[in-house]
């Protein structure tokens, strides 16, 4: 299999080592042809560096190519999401955050579908769905309300947009890509927008997830600035700009 991992890192010092070693061991594993496609968005700690050393012990290895796209100024991960999928080269693009809440071993069950689908998606949401460590229950409110809010408001017929944990068809990436426009957290919903306006067939599977204490959400600041994103969303989309 030939597959594209996106990570968007903002301020993963602590966290970036251990899953890139997870990943590592998975791929080789599972004798996967893979780029690793890591987003530097910004970040005010030693995450680069970190990045650059990790990146350098497995310049010898045949299976692994790894690439980092950095910049200084902190976008957004709708931004670096998007950076990441225009940069992927492989089959099957995956992208997964840096805190690995979501194994990346999940990913055999995502890969069990792809070959009939543009897009499938991890979910919390599911019947089969494992979730060890909720978030917070206040977060958990506003994520929920937040997916209830894009389903309705969007006409898009998914219930976890917000799980960090996707899988695409490489065509269907390059043509997402293409018409992000959301920066910040707003921009799952964004992507499960076009990919409905552009009538790809998007597929939602139950994964294993645990929270990680370590969130980078601001509570009040990002979950109002994400309501607003949906607006623009839906904006847009009166506008046709997603066909
Ligand atoms: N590019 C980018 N990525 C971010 C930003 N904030 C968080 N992330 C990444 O998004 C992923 C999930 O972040 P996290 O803080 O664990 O969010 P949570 O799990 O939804 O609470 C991780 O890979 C982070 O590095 C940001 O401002 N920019
Ligand atoms: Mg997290």
């Amino acid at each position: 299999m030939e597959l594209s991992i996106v990570i968007p890192c903002f301020n993963e010092e602590s966290r970036i080592k251990k899953s890139f070693e997870q990943i590592v061991l998975y791929i080789k594993n599972n004798n996967y042809d893979t780029e690793l496609v890591f987003i530097n968005d910004g970040s005010r700690d030693q995450t680069l560096s970190i990045l650059n050393s990790l990146v350098k012990n497995i310049s010898n290895n045949k299976l692994i190519k790894a690439k980092i796209i950095t910049y200084k100024m902190n976008k957004g991960k709708g931004f670096a999401i998007k950076q990441g999928l225009m940069h992927s080269t492989k089959e099957l693009i995956l992208i997964c955050d840096a805190d690995l809440s979501t194994p990346i071993e999940e990913l055999e069950r995502l890969k069990k579908y792809i070959k009939n689908y543009d897009l499938v998606i991890g979910s919390r949401k599911q019947g089969d769905s494992v979730v060890v460590l909720p978030q917070p229950p206040m977060r958990e409110f506003l994520g929920k309300s937040f997916s209830y809010m894009s389903k309705v408001i969007l006409a898009v017929n998914i219930n976890d947009f917000t799980c960090g944990f996707k899988l695409f068809k490489r065509k269907s990436a390059k043509i997402i890509a293409d018409k992000m426009t959301i920066n910040r957290w707003g921009y799952d919903s964004e992507i499960l927008k076009i990919a409905t306006v552009l009538g790809l067939k998007i597929k939602e599977i139950g994964i294993f997830w645990k929270n990680d204490k370590g969130t980078k959400v601001k509570l009040s600041y990002d979950i109002f600035f994400s309501f607003i994103d949906l607006m623009r969303i839906y904006i847009n989309n009166k506008f046709n700009r997603y066909g």
